[in-house]
């Protein structure tokens, strides 16, 4: 019997990441910046999840959170050392300093939601 929870435990985890890949890739868009850009977190993917921005210029992104699991629960720039908690249901301003040119990440804290902002020189 436990063996049998362990398997579909497995079989599921194993759809949940082959259904998260598929679905970040198919919802990835690049977005042109302006200085405030709205991400909704949403089904497991930030969208949109690819974000061109200009770099050495401070940027504002608004977080809103429609997913209740507590896999959402943070926004985290480990490249910036920023984290933010996003409330359910609000949007959560985070304000980035002007970025170097270069790719950063933003994750959830367990790296399930995942996006990059892609900050080049205007
Ligand atoms: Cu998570």
């Amino acid at each position: 019997m436990s063996e049998t929870i362990v398997t579909l435990g497995g079989i599921a985890a194993i759809a949940v990441i082959a259904w998260w890949f598929w679905l970040s890739k198919s919802k990835a868009e690049h977005v042109n910046a302006q200085q405030s850009i709205d991400i909704q977190v949403k089904d497991g993917v930030y969208q949109p999840a690819a974000l061109e921005v200009p770099a050495g210029q401070a940027l504002t992104l608004r977080f809103t959170r429609h997913d209740a699991t507590p896999c959402a629960e943070k926004v985290v720039f480990g490249d910036l050392g920023i984290s933010a908690d996003l409330p359910l249901g609000k949007t959560q301003s985070v304000t980035l300093p002007p970025l170097n040119p270069g790719q950063y990440e933003f994750t959830c804290q367990m790296g399930m939601y995942r996006g990059r902002l892609v900050a080049t020189q205007a």
